[in-house]
């Protein structure tokens, strides 16, 4: 059986469904973790999903991703555009990173503009919605050689 893939969100993603659903969307972050694991599972493979609103969290889970995932899809929110620790972690992996937005930031506020997880990222996703995850999904199985069944 191969590695999960990680995926791993972060700070206020646990409020998604509440509020700014002009942004965010509907669905809550446990709708899109069962939409994960059932795209993986198309693909033989299986996931285990995170959420954290502590940087140092999300980088101890981006440590055990070394040894313990095939892949890793990251939406590091807020963090993504003001953590060079968790750039620092995604760095050290030697797996495929995908990193995963609901909404598109480039096309957002000024500030959101600069991303420093996509450093480390193999590709990003970005702006559409819940599918965002079920597409890294796609991505990352594609990146670790799974074929749909
Ligand atoms: O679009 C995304 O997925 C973001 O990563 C979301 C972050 C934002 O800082 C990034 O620029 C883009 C914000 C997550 C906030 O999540 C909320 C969920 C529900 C209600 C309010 C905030």
């Amino acid at each position: 059986m191969p590695k999960p893939i990680f995926v791993l969100s972060g700070p206020n993603l646990n409020l998604l469904g509440t509020r700014e659903p002009d942004i965010y969307g509907y669905d809550t972050l446990s709708d899109i973790h069962d939409r994960c694991a059932a795209r993986a599972e198309a693909f033989g493979l299986t996931v285990d999903c995170r959420q954290s609103n502590h940087e140092g969290q999300l980088i101890d889970w981006v440590q055990e991703a070394r040894e313990a995932a095939s892949a890793l899809i990251i939406n590091p929110a807020g963090y993504g555009h003001t953590s060079v620790a968790l750039l620092d972690a995604l760095k050290t992996l030697a797996i495929p990173v995908v990193e995963c937005h609901l909404s598109n930031p480039a096309a957002r506020e000024a500030f959101r503009k600069t991303t420093y997880v996509s450093l480390a990222a193999t590709g990003i996703v970005s702006g559409f919605g819940a599918a965002s995850y079920e597409l890294a999904i796609e991505a990352a199985a594609g990146l670790v050689g799974a074929a749909r069944s």
